[in-house]
């Protein structure tokens, strides 16, 4: 059988207009997983629009459709998929977007599946063959054990600055409003990981030092990850991931993290204002100590990227210049902002729904970049030109200084203007790599860079400058 799985991209990642790396970072892996369960003689292909042009009138015609839609790309997922059935061709499609909104996905797809894949995937294709497929498979036995190997090798590794992306856990253990987690899951189990040695096998097969967790919360399951870091101790690996403000807070587990290889992560901060969190049910976060949070990142030699979520209800026009404040001085590396967008299928969305704030259902403009709510406490263009204003000020070269200065050695404020600087004032450079298919030639300098970073102790000199924010314990 033919096979051609699709991912599909949103209209900016194509764009000349707009800078690529964003979407050139991670290979898909939902796809690659699902190919995992064909059989070695069936032809598949992956295409990712996000990092090459796709015509289907170029390609062969395929037996077998498989598109992954997301919200913003969902529209695109449309009109592939529409293409393809006006030719006879068998259109099966998911992921998240499908999951929130399977009747919208039906009138475009032959099979249509909700949540994870792992267990409505082989059943679907041996429904296939004998021809007797569903028009919808909805997931609900919810397990990592004895899956099929990764088809890594359908990845084109070069195009992607980080191709070692792996996932271990499917979910998170928490309920936060905004969030896609309890929608996808839905019907099962929200939070599960693999064997801890599967995982250790996956990664011993992914060649290189780099790894990219893109666990929602590679810490939810302690005995997990304790044991997840311990069997990766020694593999010299350097590694990136997300986790909780909570989690980073618990003695102990970091250090084993960071010990593994952990040298930088991603924090869902989101807001600055405790009223938010209750709101959002963002419960871990609630009456969290925010500085101490990336003091003790930073004490533990591990780089922040920290997540901002603009517009929730308690959020007034002075948001975007406090935020961004507090980050700069508390000596945060990276940043990215978001405008609150409430995703199909989300308790936020049912709540604004319910009070006639949802203002239309442009998917493609659903991408945490566009107002498509009314807010409470500011004007839409308000929060809108707070968002800009936001990213503009963070990476000005005057607070990379500022945050620079935050550290209290001279290499590492180096590295801090190196690191912070490359992502936001070197697009044009990202931008030629990327295009001409070299991308994967900057992935020693990330190496390098996160290198540099780990198993320091304050004990050891380099205590920094910083001030603890004023961000305790929901005191703002
Ligand atoms: C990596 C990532 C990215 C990467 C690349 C994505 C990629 N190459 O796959 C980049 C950086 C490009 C990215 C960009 C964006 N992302 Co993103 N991203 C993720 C992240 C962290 C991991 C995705 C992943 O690899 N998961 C692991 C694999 C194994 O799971 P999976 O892809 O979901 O695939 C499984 C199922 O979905 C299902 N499935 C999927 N397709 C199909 C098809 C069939 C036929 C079947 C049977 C099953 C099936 O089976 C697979 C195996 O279980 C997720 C969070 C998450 N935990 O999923 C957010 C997430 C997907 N991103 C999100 C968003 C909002 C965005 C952006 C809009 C952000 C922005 N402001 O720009 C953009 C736009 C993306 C776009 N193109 O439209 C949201 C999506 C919300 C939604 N309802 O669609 C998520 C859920 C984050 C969040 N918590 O809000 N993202
Ligand atoms: S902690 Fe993060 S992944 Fe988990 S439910 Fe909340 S927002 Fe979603």
């Amino acid at each position: 059988m033919r096979v051609l799985m699709i991912l599909p991209a949103l209209t900016e990642a194509t764009s000349p207009l707009f800078r690529p790396i964003k979407y050139s970072l991670f290979p898909p892996l939902g796809l690659a997983t699902l190919a995992g369960y064909l059989p070695p003689d069936d032809d598949v292909r992956i295409v990712d629009e996000h990092v090459e042009r796709f015509d289907p009138a170029a390609f062969e015609m395929p037996d077998l459709v498989v598109i992954q839609a997301y919200i913003t790309s969902a529209r695109r997922s449309y009109e592939l998929a529409d293409w393809y059935r006006a030719r006879g061709v068998f259109v099966a499609m998911g992921g998240l977007h499908v999951t929130s909104l399977p009747d919208e996905a039906a009138r475009h797809a032959d099979s249509v599946f909700c949540g994870p894949g792992e267990d409505t995937w082989p059943v679907f294709l041996a429904d296939l063959r004998r021809r007797a497929t569903l028009p919808r498979y909805t997931s609900k036995q919810r397990t990592l054990e004895g899956l099929p190997p990764i088809r890594r090798d359908l990845i084109q590794r070069h195009r992607y600055l980080v191709p070692n992306s792996i996932v271990v856990s499917r979910g998170c253990p928490h309920h936060c409003d905004f969030c896609y987690k309890d929608a996808f899951f839905e019907g099962g189990k929200s939070f599960y990981t693999q064997a801890v040695d599967d995982a250790l096998a996956e990664i011993d097969r992914l060649p290189g030092r780099h790894l990219y967790f893109l666990d929602d919360h590679l810490f939810g399951n302690k005995r997990f990850a304790t044991e997840l870091f311990a069997g990766m101790r020694g593999m010299g690996r350097v590694w990136q991931a997300a986790g909780t403000v909570d989690t980073i807070l618990q003695p102990d587990l970091l250090e084993r993290a960071v010990d593994a290889g952990l040298r930088s992560m991603f924090v869902g901060f989101e807001t600055i204002n405790a009223d938010n969190l209750a709101e959002q049910r963002k419960r871990q976060n609630v009456g969290r100590d925010y500085g101490a949070v990336v003091r003790r990142l930073r004490e533990a030699g591990v780089m922040v990227n920290a997540s901002f979520v603009f517009g929730m209800d308690s959020d007034g026009p002075d948001v975007f210049d406090r935020t961004v404040d507090w980050a700069v001085r508390q000596g945060i590396e990276t940043a990215t902002f978001h405008i609150m967008t409430p995703y199909p299928g989300t308790a936020l969305f049912r709540r604004i729904a319910s009070e006639g704030r949802i203002k239309h259902h442009q998917w493609e403009l659903y991408d945490t970049r566009h107002v498509v709510y009314e807010p409470r406490g500011m004007t839409a263009s308000q929060l809108s030109e707070g968002y800009w204003r936001a990213y503009k000020d963070f990476y000005r070269w005057r607070n990379l200084w500022r945050g620079a200065a935050t550290k209290g050695v001279l290499g590492d404020r180096v590295r801090h203007l190196a690191y912070a600087g490359g992502w936001k004032k070197f697009e044009r450079v990202w931008d030629v790599l990327i295009r001409s298919g070299q991308v994967l030639h900057a992935l020693p300098l990330l190496e390098a860079a996160l290198s540099s970073f780990g198993s320091r102790h304050p004990a050891r000199g380099s205590r920094p400058s910083y001030d603890s924010g004023g961000l305790v314990k929901g005191a703002v």
